[in-house]
């Protein structure tokens, strides 16, 4: 994987207080869902990375840019699913590490506008439809472009570039890609930037100072994602889990219902509705978001599978919302075998119970706080019991909560 990241400092905004309330929505917001959509979704194969990795030629994944129709497209449903499934915010690529541009470009061709049947921008109705209904709206964008004949990385034909210390090449490369960045600025001034492929070069052959700048000054509230070489505003740790806490403050696990991030017929490794719930209680539960991905066809069409996860986890967030969004990251593990978020007065705590299960479940050492206990969305209080607990002795005992069969949701149980 990409090197070690260097520790994320905030630019423009420095009273830690400012930052706090710019980072506010996104830390309230917990489910983002990240779409990753582009020629790659004609054949269904690595994007970018299958002619990276030389497993097909350039020139033949190039090719797919003739499929890519978008002619079921229906940005309007793309957004009532994402609404459905409960996000606060989405991320859609607007170029991969292939330089292909969804939306229309003036600084080359090389964009579904202009070079796909689709014919148009197709990020416009999209970022419109997301935010007609209240939801933030993110634009992943690759540093990388292994397509540009400037860029000195991917070679695609090694005979004809050798590209080694070529400043005037960089620098005609560095003017492209902030050329770009500069037009989805202006175009959909995105809420959140999640950058990609910041690896290949440093900070400052990036640049990465000046873009932080430059779109910081555009919008002080844009939120920037970890891999701008240090100058993110969260970090995103790599889909592994269980999920560590890290120490940023900030943070988001990104994590594809397969195990692809574009479309991929061959990949039917689906994670189920249960399986996302559980990473997902465990990511806020450690105080972090999720950002799970699609990959819709080149069609447009979004895959059943994965619009069924999002529907099931709709449906589960709206019965808990309370116990999911605005809160707080929950008590330190040991204390309760499962995960659990607080309110941000901390008054209540919200226990994600682990295993479909009923009967007595046991919470440690927090007998003297205890008002009542609740089963979230469904209103039944529960009896519990503490045991081992000495008048004189400081040890607070073990709590037993009892829940009953009839109380068990088809995923996860939530109390308060
Ligand atoms: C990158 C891309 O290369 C990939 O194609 C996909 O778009 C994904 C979302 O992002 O892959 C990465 C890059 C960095 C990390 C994980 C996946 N990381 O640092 O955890």
């Amino acid at each position: 994987g990409p090197q070690q990241e260097q520790p994320l400092q905030q630019q423009q905004k420095t009273n830690p207080e400012e930052i706090k309330e710019k980072m506010q929505w996104f830390a309230d917001a917990k489910l983002g869902i990240f779409i990753h959509w582009g020629i790659y979704s004609v054949n269904g194969i690595d994007e970018s990375w299958s002619f990276h990795n030389r497993k097909i030629s350039h020139a033949d994944y190039m090719a797919q840019i003739k499929g890519f129709t978008a002619d079921k497209y229906d940005p309007q449903a793309w957004a009532d699913l994402i609404a459905a499934s409960g996000a606060r915010y989405t991320v859609i690529t607007t170029k991969h590490h292939d330089g292909v541009a969804l939306w229309d470009t003036k600084l080359n061709d090389l964009s579904t506008a202009k070079a796909t049947p689709a014919k148009r921008d197709v990020l416009t109705p999209f970022f419109d439809a997301i935010r007609q209904r209240g939801i933030k709206a993110g634009a992943y964008f690759s540093l990388i472009d292994w397509t540009s004949d400037d860029y000195p990385g991917f070679l695609k034909d090694s005979s004809r570039y050798q590209i080694k210390d070529d400043t005037a090449r960089w620098e005609r490369f560095r003017k492209f890609y902030q050329g770009q960045m500069a037009e989805v600025m202006n175009q959909f001034n995105p809420d959140l930037w999640w950058f990609d492929g910041d690896w290949e070069h440093s900070a400052d052959e990036w640049e990465a100072q000046k873009v932080r700048k430059m779109l910081t000054t555009h919008n002080p509230n844009t939120i920037i994602n970890g891999r701008l070489m240090g100058y993110g505003d969260y970090d995103t740790p790599e889909q592994n889990f269980p999920v560590q806490r890290p120490s940023f403050r900030w943070w988001e696990l990104c994590m594809t219902i397969n195990n692809n991030w574009g479309w991929q017929p061959q990949d039917t490794n689906w994670k189920t509705p249960y399986e996302v719930i559980t990473i997902f209680a465990d990511a806020i539960g450690n105080g972090g978001n999720m950002l799970l991905d699609i990959g819709p066809k080149a069609d447009g069409t979004i895959p059943p599978e994965e619009e069924n996860v999002l529907r099931e986890l709709g449906k589960w967030n709206k019965k808990h919302e309370t116990a999911i969004f605005g809160t707080l990251g929950g008590i330190p593990q040991g204390h309760f075998y499962g995960p659990t978020t607080l309110s941000k007065d901390s008054s209540t705590l919200y226990l994600f119970l682990p295993a479909k299960q009923s009967g007595e479940i046991m919470v440690k050492g927090l007998d003297n706080a205890i008002k009542e206990i609740t089963v979230v969305g469904n209103g039944t209080k529960l009896k519990h019991k503490i045991v081992g607990k000495i008048s004189w002795s400081p040890v607070p005992g073990i709590v037993y909560i009892n829940v009953p069969e009839t109380v068990l949701d088809t995923y996860m149980t939530v109390l308060e």
